[in-house]
């Protein structure tokens, strides 16, 4: 609706071109005769930057003049992925720019894939901070996203003999989405010490000196939604040393190392993302990347507040910040300082501005992901933000001691210090302390915050406080721009392009499931893009697949709890079996091929171990003649979002598997659904949920229950457990020496068998091959599965980001969309 009345698209195909032109002849001062495909991407996007400037202003101004309450999503990764084709796309100018970029000899999907992954984030924490923010746009709530502008991103994968071997990802040698703001700086300072004095009224008033200080910059990236000129901001801060370049008087003087060595220092902040999903490791720079992100961040919001001249009890009518994790808990504490010791509100007047502001995102319950903070460490690093936490500890303990008297084991579990040696500040406890609402990422998961690791700050603060917001995903990115067939063929049957912003209305497609013609051209794009990732396959792994085999994807960062080597156990079971069947039962069985992708964290041992048996079971099974089309296993190097816009549409059964109760709620299994791909997975994280959505017939749920894990953990470490006889087998034939050096996978095996099974492989893997066996049996059915994959999607609607932001605006940050009425 919107684009009849945009006022900076390409009027046609000609206006484009001519701007790609200029662009290739001027911008980067080329010929078009040497114009190649890395050029044409840069103009491409150059042109499509310049028009989102525009709207990317007004946008700004607009907000401002109407001084609504914004949103500022604070979040140490955004995992963007690329960004031309969804700029195009969100523009509604794609089938424009592809008629241009033929007409000056180019393939607009070459041109898309000249693009570097924006990868800032290390999987599902990163990825929904994207999709929210292509949401908030696309709903045009007045918003913006802080981060940091990583110079490396993600580490580049390379699997070179079976290992995982990393690159750094240098991502910014042309990035024309940022645009650096050399005149927004904020001064950060670290270490120094606190002086107490009095004032004239009597009153003490603390005052951070001394330390070092160092640079923030600012670099924006425009925002566009779908279908608005609402185009937002993330604002992201790289760090400089605040003295300038470099040290002239020790350059001058031949010492050449150290006049350098400031800036290089002040530069590292914002060096490298750490590269954990799931884990915390306490690292002194990781905190300095935390505080210097929001003290960067709140500098900047209370400078915008503070222009309107508003009193400060109005903080919160106009400013909403979301907590991504616990990893940005220092604002708590520097809003507080920002009040208490600059602009000199009383204590308690400040800290109902700051709860009243902030809401907290808890996104895992795995004790080795909650984060803790060595009290040393932050008394070296931040002294004042380290009384303001003990004094925030007291009041709070104080207020629990009187609620319920006497009671010194509440009191020990609840406060923020936790008594260790050396104590730590337990992040957690400050964010749910110093918010006013905590929620969960899925329901299961929010339930279980609230009955184990939070269970008692529901008693202190009562229930309302802990609420559910499902995490869902942007059907802009994750189906039109990854699925063009698909979204094309969704849009001829339910009334047009609507679904894309009212995702609701899939269920439309309900009336189609048994039309002839529609599930032919359902089945052939399936094909389509498994043909395509069939290709891909066989470019960068030599790998040959059959496209009419089943895939069976898993593709996610590889770790215990998400159970990759479940999988791979359980492909070594099939070809095992397969091996033992005469030619004649082989010919009767159904071809598969497993495909695998993902990242281990580098330091994550057992996790590189699950990469190397992978990629030995696939030397040993891809070219083993007995076998052939029956099974293939390939892993996929270097899984990333592009990539994963490719893997997801081609998948026809997708692995959701980890441990009940430890996946929070995954956003993977949204998108294969979304995308007509079934899945395989336990009763776990948002998997409950889409079961509840789409039907128990639509999915393969297999697995213990978490309200059991508990029971099977301890009954493991009491040595009343037999291994599985199936998985038996399977290490049996490691052991042999089938897939390699067995020494190599000693860690993996014994994990399961002699050391407690933490992840409970064995108790489930009798249900998980039950299960791929249902799924064998159901797809040989091609016909009723198509009807479930039909119905699946028609059913997917609540997942849509979408929803989840406008969950968000209502019930956490008390904001409304700014409508804009391009007509007055
Ligand atoms: O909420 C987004 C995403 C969930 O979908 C995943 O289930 C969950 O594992 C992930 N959590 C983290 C926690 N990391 N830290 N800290 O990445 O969040």
């Amino acid at each position: 609706a919107w684009l009849k009345h945009q006022t900076s698209p390409f009027k046609d195909k000609d206006g484009f071109e001519r701007e790609v032109v200029r662009h290739v002849e001027t911008t980067l001062a080329r010929s078009l005769y040497n114009c190649d495909e890395s050029a044409a991407y840069a103009a491409c996007a150059l042109a499509f930057r310049d028009r989102l400037i525009l709207e990317w202003n007004r946008t700004q101004q607009r907000q401002t003049f109407a001084d609504s309450k914004r949103v500022y999503y604070l979040s140490l990764e955004f995992l963007m992925g690329r960004a031309l084709d969804n700029a195009m796309l969100n523009v509604g100018q794609k089938d424009l720019a592809k008629a241009g970029l033929a007409e000056l000899g180019f393939r607009i999907e070459d041109v898309i894939q000249q693009e570097h992954d924006a990868a800032l984030g290390n999987g599902g924490l990163g990825r929904l901070a994207a999709c929210f923010l292509d949401s908030l746009a696309s709903l045009n709530y007045p918003a913006w996203g802080y981060g940091l502008r990583y110079r490396y991103g993600i580490f580049k994968q390379e699997i070179i003999d079976g290992y995982q071997v990393e690159v750094p990802d240098y991502w910014l040698d042309f990035n024309p989405w940022e645009f650096p703001r050399h005149d927004v700086t904020v001064d950060i300072q670290f270490y120094g010490h606190v002086v107490k004095s009095t004032d004239e009224s009597g009153k003490t008033v603390c005052r951070w000196e001394g330390g070092e200080t160092v640079k923030a910059v600012a670099y924006d990236v425009p925002i566009p939604g779908y279908d608005t000129p609402t185009t937002n901001n993330l604002r992201l801060w790289s760090s400089k040393a605040a003295s300038g370049e470099f040290d002239f008087q020790k350059f001058n003087s031949g010492d050449y190392e150290s006049s350098v060595a400031d800036q290089q220092r002040a530069e590292t902040i914002s060096a490298v993302l750490y590269p954990n999903d799931n884990l915390d490791r306490g690292k002194e720079l990781r905190l300095k990347q935390q505080y210097f992100w929001v003290a960067a961040s709140l500098y900047d919001i209370v400078r915008r507040f503070k222009k309107s001249k508003r009193p400060w009890k109005e903080f919160p009518d106009k400013v909403a910040i979301q907590l991504n994790d616990t990893h940005p808990t220092l604002a708590i504490v520097e809003l507080q300082r920002i009040l208490v010791d600059l602009e000199g509100l009383e204590w308690d007047e400040a800290w109902n501005i700051v709860v009243n502001t902030f809401g907290y995102t808890n996104h895992t319950v795995l004790p080795e992901a909650l984060e803790k903070w060595s009290v040393p460490l932050i008394q070296h690093l931040l002294p004042r933000h380290l009384q303001i936490i003990y004094d925030v500890n007291l009041f709070f303990l104080q207020s629990v001691e009187r609620q319920f008297p006497n009671n010194r084991d509440l009191l020990r579990e609840v406060s923020i210090i936790e008594e260790s040696q050396p104590k730590m500040v337990r992040m957690a406890h400050l964010a749910i302390v110093g918010s006013h609402k905590v929620n969960g990422v899925a329901e299961l998961h929010s339930d279980l915050i609230k009955t184990t690791i939070f269970k008692d700050f529901v008693e202190i603060f009562g229930p309302d406080k802990f609420t559910n917001v499902t995490n869902g995903i942007t059907p802009r990115r994750w189906l039109h721009q990854a699925n063009p067939r698909l979204s094309e063929l969704i849009a001829s049957k339910t009334g047009g392009k609507g679904f894309l912003t009212d995702l609701t209305l899939l269920s439309k497609l309900e009336l189609y499931v048994d039309d002839k013609e529609f599930r032919k051209e359902w089945a052939e794009i399936k094909y389509a893009n498994k043909v395509r990732l069939a290709k891909h396959i066989k470019a960068t792994t030599g790998v040959t697949v059959s496209p009419s085999a089943l895939f069976d994807v898993q593709v996610k960062r590889i770790h215990e709890y998400k159970r990759q080597q479940m999988n791979i156990f359980g492909a070594i079971h099939r070809y095992l079996t397969l091996k033992a069947m005469t030619p004649e039962e082989r010919q009767k069985q159904l071809p598969r091929v497993s495909i695998f992708g993902g990242k281990a964290a580098p330091g994550y041992w057992m996790a590189k171990q699950i990469i190397h048996l992978i990629n030995n079971v696939g030397a040993v099974v891809n070219n083993d003649k007995d076998i052939g089309d029956l099974l293939k296993v390939v892993f996929l190097e270097d899984y990333n979002v592009s990539k994963a816009e490719m893997i997801i549409p081609a998948s026809d059964i997708s692995e959701h598997i980890s441990t009940a109760g430890t996946e929070a709620s995954g956003t993977s299994n949204m998108k294969f659904v979304l995308n007509g791909g079934l899945i395989i997975g336990t009763c776990d994280g948002a998997n409950i949920e889409i079961t509840r959505e789409i039907g128990e017939n639509n999915i393969f749920l297999f697995g213990n229950l978490a309200e059991d894990v508990e029971e099977l953990r301890h009954a493991h470490l009491y040595g009343q457990h037999t291994i599985d006889a199936d998985l038996a087998r399977v290490f049996d034939e490691i052991e042999r020496g089938t897939f390699g050096n067995p020494q190599d996978f000693a860690g993996m095996v014994s994990a399961v068998r002699d050391h407690g099974d933490y992840y409970l492989v064995s108790d489930d893997f009798h249900s998980y091959l039950e299960t791929h066996a249902l799924v064998d049996e159901a797809y040989r059915d091609q016909e009723q599965w198509l009807t479930k994959c039909i119905t699946s999607v028609a059913r997917m609607g609540f997942f849509s980001s979408d929803r989840c932001i406008n969950e968000y605006a209502e019930g956490i940050w008390n904001i409304e969309p700014l409508v804009v009425d391009r007509d007055k």
